[in-house]
């Protein structure tokens, strides 16, 4: 049924596969094939699930004669690839974004109206994905789509997630976790490879002996192994014929069970080697910017990247690849510290397996790795228990261990004497437990190191990296994060799409700095009632989908202003939240006639770790404090704090169009780069924000007047902090700030309970971390600004055009192409 067969066509590989037909005609039949073949049944009894599934396999199959074009020219291509190691990919969802990058969502809309199919039940079908915890997740996920895009060789690794980021429910205001069983009902966009799997070994221990010539060699016998099997995964670049590959891995057990142990009836202890292997790949941990040192964590880092590896050099290279050449085919981009110790597994390979010497492997090895930081929490630095990894893996312990003598040999070469330094710089680091540094390894390691946002690479030079900046000034860069425009304007946004294309042709899409274009618009009334009215539309759109979803109004005719990130203290929703109370506790005390509110909604979404007790007792404080002010008639509904649960990329891509005012108020310092900020700005909404992260970058584009810039820059935070930081000073001193407190812990959300409240506001007053009391003043001064620009529609858009038609910077395909210049291909992009 689909002309020559799948074989013939791919051995013959000289021409394109065969395509269904892109029309409707041709859709709906590859439709009904994948229906009644694939899928096992006849349209009339099918159900949503059965639909959404030949759906999927239908895009697929367009896809696929790319996918096959793509593989087969990058084997023949000798070109360097990246291989992008990553423990997350939070992808959103797969039918959408694949429609739009074949230009097919036209066709499948007209074909599944002829079949009587309801598209957007159809659509709603897909579990995304959840692979990914935020920020660094969702970022791995922009920048393989802008490789795709921009044609460059690159391959995803990394895990793939029996469950991944748990589902977010409330129950009395507080955050239940369950699980993300993402693949209860099918996954139509994976290809698993059983016959590429891999064996990946743990524990056990080294020996020496000596080869041929008599040289002393070093072999690791492990205790135990699991088998690594990849599941490959479409990455389309956008109408361009790419389609890259993300390949994701999945631990199983060598041997199903023991079927000795099984027939003597000792069920449980016959399968226990195959639970225990699959536990490596069954859950991703729900922990955003702190890691916690769990072996099982690290089973999962080696275990992808030991994979990773091996599936690279052994099935990706061509046969009888000279090694010493492998710095020419490859550069590993390490997603922060989670995929490091594949420095020393390539070191292992080389130097065990294929017989290198050390200084022969080691030159190679740093030219095959660069790092990417995304954070400058201390805590969030991961650090390896020498007891563990020596016990988990014996060969790796052994390698970092030279690396680092041989490092330090260079530390003392440049630094003569200086012996406080070699003990600041050890990847070995000896307090409070001995333990492997691993941003250390990775920065001694890799060719080049990057930061994330301007501030942020500045800080990690000056204040995280600081002796390693001074010994290698050169390896240190910065690559700005961005955002791929194709999911987060053009399928999350198509009606602002549409305008933007009505106005200044589509180029932008592959090209976002075109967006400048409309600049002129901004100062067009026209444009500006158009732009105005897509935004209203939006907003309804999300009003519908949060009536169904949650079953909450969202009122029109409010300001929308959006929280929407992890919870973590150091992003400050707490400061946020006493926004909100300060204005409903000026209502209450009668400071503020209800009249002079401006309507305003309050929309967070974010979920908190499990582990994580403040941040959600600060969850059950929103929630609580939502209760309340939605319902109390002395706010007239002027003011409304939603609270839709298990916020994800599903629902990103309806909050962030509909957004009128993006909140980003970190302290100054601590949010390496934020992409939320970016995507904001992007969809016409204004930023209200401190000096953090890649806010400074959107400031300096937009320009102080179209930004509501607040809070302390990072020296005056260090300065406050060198000062001895008094948060009680503050409720103290200010009047407004000490009754919203007090009314928070008057008990008044929380059923005149204070004790339910306690924990936060015994943090705040007494220590405060990140300031959110320092910072309330200014805040409140920046909401006074924002009320009296969104007084004025006609100044608010004008101001929300310049943000879109300012920020094409943020695309993340000028993200890659800094990668390209000043990383992975200097000198030769
Ligand atoms: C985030 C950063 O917090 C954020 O500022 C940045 O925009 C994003 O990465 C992308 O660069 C991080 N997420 C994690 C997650 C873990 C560990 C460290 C970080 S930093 C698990």
């Amino acid at each position: 049924r689909r002309g020559p067969s799948f074989e013939a066509t791919h051995e013959l590989a000289t021409g394109p596969v065969a395509s269904p037909p892109a029309t409707v005609d041709g859709f709906v039949r590859e439709f009904l094939d994948q229906l009644n073949f694939g899928q096992g049944v006849k349209l009339s009894q099918s159900t949503i699930n059965d639909q959404y599934m030949a759906l999927a396999r239908t895009v697929r199959s367009y896809l696929m004669a790319s996918w096959l074009e793509t593989g087969h020219r990058r084997r023949k291509e000798e070109t360097k690839v990246v291989g992008y190691l990553s423990a997350e990919y939070l992808l959103g969802r797969q039918l959408g974004n694949n429609l739009l990058a074949s230009d097919l969502q036209d066709i499948a809309d007209q074909a599944m109206e002829r079949c009587g199919i309801d598209m957007a039940a159809v659509r709603g079908q897909e579990v995304e994905p959840g692979l990914g915890n935020g920020g660094l997740g969702r970022l791995a996920a922009c920048f393989v789509d802008s490789l795709a895009t921009m044609d460059v060789a690159c391959i995803g690794y990394g895990i793939r997630y029996e469950y991944g980021i748990f589902r977010q429910t409330f129950v009395d205001h507080r955050q239940v976790e369950e699980p993300d069983s993402w693949l209860r009902l099918g996954s139509p966009w994976e290809f698993p490879h059983p016959e590429r799997a891999v064996q990946v070994g743990f524990a056990g221990h080294t020996e020496t002996y000596a080869d041929e010539q008599g040289r002393e060699r070093t072999r690791w016998a492990p205790a135990w192994q699991v088998r690594g099997v990849p599941y490959h995964y479409m990455v389309p670049g956008f109408r361009n014929g790419v389609v890259n590959t993300l390949r994701l891995w999945s631990a199983e057990a060598n041997q199903a069970f023991d079927l000795q142990t099984f027939n003597r009836g000792d069920y449980a202890q016959a399968s226990r080697a195959e639970i225990f292997a699959e536990n490596i790949s069954k859950v991703l941990y729900p922990d955003d910017s702190t890691p916690q040192g769990k072996e099982l964590r690290l089973q999962q880092q080696y275990f992808f990247v030991a994979c990773s590896l091996r599936d690279f050099i052994e099935n990706t290279l061509p046969r009888d690849f000279d090694l010493h050449r492998l710095p020419e085919r490859i550069i590993f981009q390490l997603n922060d510290t989670h995929p490091v110790i594949a420095v020393p597994e390539l070191m292992r390979i080389l130097v065990d397996e294929k017989g290198f010497d050390w200084d022969e492997a080691w030159g190679i090895t740093r030219r095959c790795f660069a790092y990417t930081c995304h954070t400058l929490l201390p805590e969030a630095l991961e650090v390896w228990p020498v007891e563990l990894l020596g016990r988990l893996l014996p060969r790796h312990l052994e390698i970092i261990y030279r690396i680092n003598e041989e490092f330090l040999l260079e530390v003392r070469e440049a630094f003569p004497g200086d012996e406080g330094r070699i003990r600041r710089m050890s990847i070995i680091a000896e307090q409070p437990q001995r333990a492997v540094r691993m941003a250390y390894l990775a920065t001694v390691a890799g060719a080049k190191v990057n930061g994330v946002a301007e501030l942020h690479s500045q800080l990690l030079r000056d204040d995280v990296l600081p002796d390693f900046n001074a010994m290698w000034p050169d390896k240190f860069t910065n690559v700005t994060n961005g955002i791929t425009p194709r999911r987060f304007l053009r399928l999350a946004n198509r009606k602002l799409s549409s305008l933007i294309t009505d106005t200044i042709g589509d180029g932008w899409v592959t090209d976002l700095d075109r967006l400048r274009e409309l600049e002129p618009y901004a100062n067009d009334p026209e444009f500006r009632r158009r732009f105005r009215e897509v935004k209203a539309a939006n907003k309804a759109r999300l009003g519908d989908l949060l009536q169904v979803r949650d079953g909450v109004e969202l009122r029109q005719d409010h300001l929308l202003d959006v929280m929407v990130k992890r919870l973590h203290e150091y992003k400050r929703q707490t400061l946020k939240l006493l926004h909100v109370v300060s204005v409903y506790e000026g209502v209450l005390s009668g400071r503020t006639p209800v009249e002079q509110v401006t309507p305003r909604t309050v929309l967070f979404g974010a979920k908190a770790a499990p582990g994580y007790h403040m941040a959600k007792e600060i969850i059950y404080l929103i929630n609580a404090v939502a209760a309340k002010v939605n319902t109390d008639p002395v706010m007239d509904g002027r003011l409304q704090v939603l609270f839709p649960a298990n916020y994800n990329v599903t629902l990103a891509e309806k909050v962030i169009p509909a957004a009128d005012l993006s909140e980003q108020i970190s302290l100054a310092g601590k949010e390496a780069s934020g992409t939320g900020n970016m995507k904001f700005a992007l969809n016409g909404a204004l930023t209200i924000g401190t000096l953090d992260g890649a806010n400074v970058e959107i400031l300096d584009l937009v320009g102080e007047d179209h930004f509501f810039l607040f809070g302390m820059t990072e020296p005056e935070v260090e300065q406050l902090l060198q000062r001895g930081y008094v948060p009680s000073a503050y409720y103290d001193q200010d009047p407004v700030l000490k009754a919203t407190i007090d009314l928070i812990g008057s008990g008044h959300f929380t059923g005149g309970d204070p004790g339910a409240v306690s924990a936060v506001l015994d943090n705040l007053l007494n220590h405060d971390p990140f300031m959110a009391l320092a910072g309330f003043h200014a805040y409140l001064g920046a909401q006074d600004r924002v009320e009296r620009a969104y007084a004025d529609p006609e100044g608010w858009s004008r101001s929300t055009i310049l943000n879109v038609a300012r920020c094409g910077f943020f695309s993340s395909d000028r993200s890659m192409r800094d990668y390209l210049d000043r990383i992975w291909a200097p000198g030769q992009a």
